[in-house]
């Protein structure tokens, strides 16, 4: 029996020096103090012993049970020791190596244009008002007083998804859609992506974006929309700046004009930005159709109002020196960081 307990004592102490793992640790546990281990099978069997045999032995055994006791204790320590440290190890950080940087992306020379045109009309006490790109005819043409004939409605002019359905080739439906969901005074001003059949070339791209606005109250007259315009181009173009307004046609207005704005290149004398005419067209605009303003519901009799509209690539273009509207959608991020 003394035997088998040294053997049992040298065979732990060779297994727990080659233990690899807590696993490796375990299974001596069991092999050996287990409830079938070899030393608990032979602590069990010392009741068929005499008293004084199972004294020597049970000190012995015993013996050997505190000593693998003690080998499995140091063994599991080490092991834990160890994997702490391969841990640290394999998470460590090297603090003199030079951080990651991400590169910052740049706003859209389009997003920035239409940031400040913004910013001008919210000084002005008018709100964002958004709407869907993809319109239905009624709030694209037939709300806005358009001719049945007219050519814009045209297939060839505008993206039809199907008879009743198109991509907006104007932000109007916008205002339109304003008219009918709020009452009197408004003001509002929407920015916004559209969309025409337009070949790409130097100054056309089938999607543009445009900046409309609308204000409909009591005793609004022309002279409001020209003090309103004529401050948005001195916010926008610089105080120097004088405007000029030229009668034209819209269908949704009526008188229409087109706003000119003194060259802010060379200040009215004539450049190349001007055309040598020292004056540059900026936007439409005139006083709201009585027509349009009845399909939204307004009272004709108690209220008047008036809109505008301009196109972003044009005013970026100018005001950047942008000579093709290609380059603002080639995302070519050497063009566009270049706009901070
Ligand atoms: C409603 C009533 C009236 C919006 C207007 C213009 C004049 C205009 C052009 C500028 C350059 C379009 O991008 S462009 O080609 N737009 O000249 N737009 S008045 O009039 C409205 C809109 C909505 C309910």
């Amino acid at each position: 029996m003394q035997e088998r307990l040294k053997k049992i004592l040298e065979e732990s102490r060779e297994q727990l020096k080659k233990a690899a793992s807590l696993q490796d640790a375990e299974e001596t546990r069991i092999k050996v103090l287990g409830k079938k281990g070899e030393l608990t099978e032979i602590l069990r069997s010392m009741g068929k012993l005499s008293p004084d045999e199972r004294k020597e032995l049970g000190q012995a055994a015993n013996q050997v049970r505190a000593e693998v006791e003690k080998m499995l204790s140091d063994t599991v320590n080490n092991l834990k020791e160890k994997a702490k440290e391969a841990k640290f190890k394999a998470e460590a950080i090297d603090v003199t190596e030079p951080g990651k940087t991400y590169k910052l992306g740049t706003k859209h020379p389009i997003t920035i244009t239409i940031e400040e045109i913004a910013k001008v009309f919210k000084s002005m006490g008018f709100s964002l008002a958004e709407g869907p790109e993809v319109e239905t005819v009624f709030y694209n043409f037939d709300a806005l007083n358009a001719d049945p004939y007219h050519p814009a409605r045209d297939w060839t002019d505008t993206f039809y998804i199907n008879d009743e359905i198109l991509l907006r080739t104007q932000t109007s439906p916008v205002q339109v859609r304003t008219l009918l969901s709020q009452k009197p005074p408004i003001r509002v001003f929407a920015p916004g992506r559209c969309f025409r059949c337009d070949t790409p070339d130097a100054t056309h791209s089938p999607m543009f974006h445009q900046v409309e606005g609308l204000v409909v109250d009591e005793g609004i007259t022309m002279a409001d929309l020209k003090g309103v315009l004529d401050s948005f181009a001195k916010q926008m173009f610089g105080s120097d700046t004088r405007t000029k307004f030229r009668p034209h046609h819209f269908p949704f207005t009526e008188p229409s004009a087109e706003m000119d704005v003194s060259c802010f290149k060379c200040g009215g004398k004539g450049c190349r930005v001007c055309k040598g005419s020292g004056w540059i067209e900026i936007l439409g605009c005139g006083m709201v159709h009585p027509s349009v303003l009845r399909v939204g519901g307004v009272d004709t009799e108690k209220y008047t109002g008036f809109a505008f509209g301009m196109g972003v690539e044009r005013i970026a273009m100018l005001k950047y020196g942008i000579d093709d509207i290609r380059l603002l959608y080639e995302n070519d991020m050497r063009f566009i960081e270049q706009f901070k």
